[in-house]
């Protein structure tokens, strides 16, 4: 028994984490439901280090020195489950199971409780990187308890993508479902960042008139600002690739219809049962709806729009630039919204996250990696209990600057007919939070007319309830 640590699962993820782990001078014992893609792994990359490959769970758990380490990479779900059960009676107190799959949160925290009273540490953790990044260093979001942190923490860092300034991209997020939960939210706001940058391409194709490939031009330049970003770095990839069987763009050849699995889904789910206003990614994960629904688009394509009025040259030029500032200003108002979903998920759960750690983390290897989140960082370090992102100076006095472009572009896309939910719904977040007075008094007058729910004074502590029914005069309730 020698191996540090051990990976059951061995499709994309799992394979590729194993071979990192490898890569990076550990042994490391694999296994895999099917054995052939064990053995198909040993074959073709057992020169890279040390594997021990094991065909039954018996003989895998006996490779791992003590107290085990075993990373389970399945399909989330029953499939983990499946694999707890089959594991965990072979354990001992002191081992730890770690669930790099995309779990929900409240499974983990099922499973770490379950767990914990057996004496085994339940690690779910949170992998972001796809493939590349298993392979080459991903981000890394363990939860847990601190003591398994402690033997794990080492080998993750070593394995993790590395910030510019050099740090790991891992810390330990929090106890329990901690990890699964910022993972949850760091691919909500994924979901949210592609939508944004969705619309900033329609806006610059329909509106401005250029082409993918000007567009693509467009992008790369972008890439070398603020937003420098992974996202933006593809985007411009898949909008320069051309499609070798009809020379067309390939944007234009691929089915507009955008697919999902789930996790985007969830952190808008979670985020209505925490009373947080995810606005700009409840509008991604919709738009991603909106599009699967052929029938319906094509039910509805004879509908009117506006007339819509081409641009000149330096007009459109013009309109890049601002594009760019909507999308910046829009990007700052999904990262507040995903960050205070963090925030209340760690007040609820007790987890006591470290915001601008998050921040830290998601620098290197994972999806949404870009420049921005050094300032969000900064921002949480200058100021930990910042009431949210907005509420920094630098934000604050970057928004101020943009948002006369922001509302320019807006009113372009309305006025062509071109659907930009995400910019506006974060503009319209930005409005509302930053709002003198806002309609909810109204609302809170409605409900307590039709269903007596009464209402707060500005004037005056207590609840009151008018006689809307009798003589309109006010009680106390
Ligand atoms: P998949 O999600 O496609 O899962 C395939 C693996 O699960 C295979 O090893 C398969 O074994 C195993 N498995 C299944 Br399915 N049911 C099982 C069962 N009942 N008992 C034991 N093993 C079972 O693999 P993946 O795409 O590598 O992703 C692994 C995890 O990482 C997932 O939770 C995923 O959500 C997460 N993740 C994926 C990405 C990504 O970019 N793909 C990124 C971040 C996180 P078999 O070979 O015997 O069928």
């Amino acid at each position: 028994s020698s191996a540090q640590i051990g990976v059951t699962g061995l499709a994309v993820m799992g394979r590729n984490l194993a071979r990192n782990f490898a890569r990076n001078g550990y042994t490391v014992a694999v296994h895999n439901r099917t054995a052939a893609r064990t053995h198909a792994l040993v074959e073709e990359f057992g020169h890279e280090g040390r594997f021990i490959a094991a065909e039954t769970a018996k003989e895998f758990v006996a490779a791992l020195e003590r107290p085990r380490r075993l990373v389970i990479m399945v399909k989330a779900g029953e499939p983990t489950d499946a694999v707890i059960e089959e594991f965990a009676p072979l354990l001992e107190p002191g081992d730890m199971i770690i669930d790099g799959g995309n779990a929900h949160f409240a499974d983990t925290r099922r499973r770490e409780r379950e767990l914990r009273e057996k004496g085994i540490h339940f690690v779910g953790t949170g992998i972001s990187g796809g493939e590349e990044g298993a392979l080459n260093g991903p981000s890394i979001m363990p939860g847990g308890s601190k003591e398994s942190y402690e033997s794990l923490g080492p080998m993750l860092e070593k394995i993790s993508a590395k910030a510019a300034d050099g740090s790991p991209c891992v810390t330990h997020v929090g106890p329990d479902g901690a990890g699964h939960f910022v993972k949850m939210v760091h691919n909500g706001i994924e979901y949210a960042d592609m939508q944004l940058i969705g619309e900033a391409y329609q806006l610059l194709h329909d509106v401005a008139g250029y082409s993918p490939a000007q567009i693509a031009d467009i992008f790369r330049t972008w890439n070398t600002g603020r937003l420098d970003s992974y996202l933006i770095e593809i985007t411009a990839e898949v909008l320069s690739h051309v499609d070798a069987a009809t020379g067309k763009p390939f944007v234009d050849v691929v089915v507009d219809q955008a697919e999902q699995k789930g996790t985007g889904r969830w952190t808008v789910q979670i985020a209505l049962d925490l009373g947080v206003p995810v606005s700009g990614i409840a509008e991604a994960v919709f738009a991603r709806s909106l599009s699967g629904h052929a029938a319906l688009r094509e039910a509805s394509r004879g509908l009117a729009g506006p007339k819509a009025k081409p641009m000149g040259e330096s007009e459109a030029a013009a309109f890049a630039d601002r594009v760019e500032q909507a999308l910046y200003a829009s990007k700052i108002v999904s990262y507040t919204q995903g960050f205070h979903e963090i925030a209340a998920g760690s007040e609820e759960y007790g987890w006591d996250i470290d915001l601008g750690a998050v921040a830290s983390i998601w620098r290197g290897g994972c999806i949404i990696r870009a420049a921005f989140l050094d300032r969000i960082r900064a921002a949480y370090d200058a100021r930990p209990d910042l009431p949210s992102l907005l509420s920094d100076e630098t934000f604050g006095r970057e928004i101020a600057e943009a948002q006369d472009d922001w509302r320019e572009v807006l009113i372009a896309a309305v006025r062509n007919g071109v659907p930009t939910p995400g910019f506006a719904a974060a503009l319209a977040y930005y409005d509302a939070l930053r709002a003198e007075r806002l309609p909810a008094a109204l609302t809170q007058g409605q409900r307590d007319y039709f269903g007596a729910h009464t209402y707060r004074r500005t004037d005056r502590e207590g609840s009151f309830h008018t006689l809307w029914g009798g003589d309109r005069s006010e009680v106390s309730a």
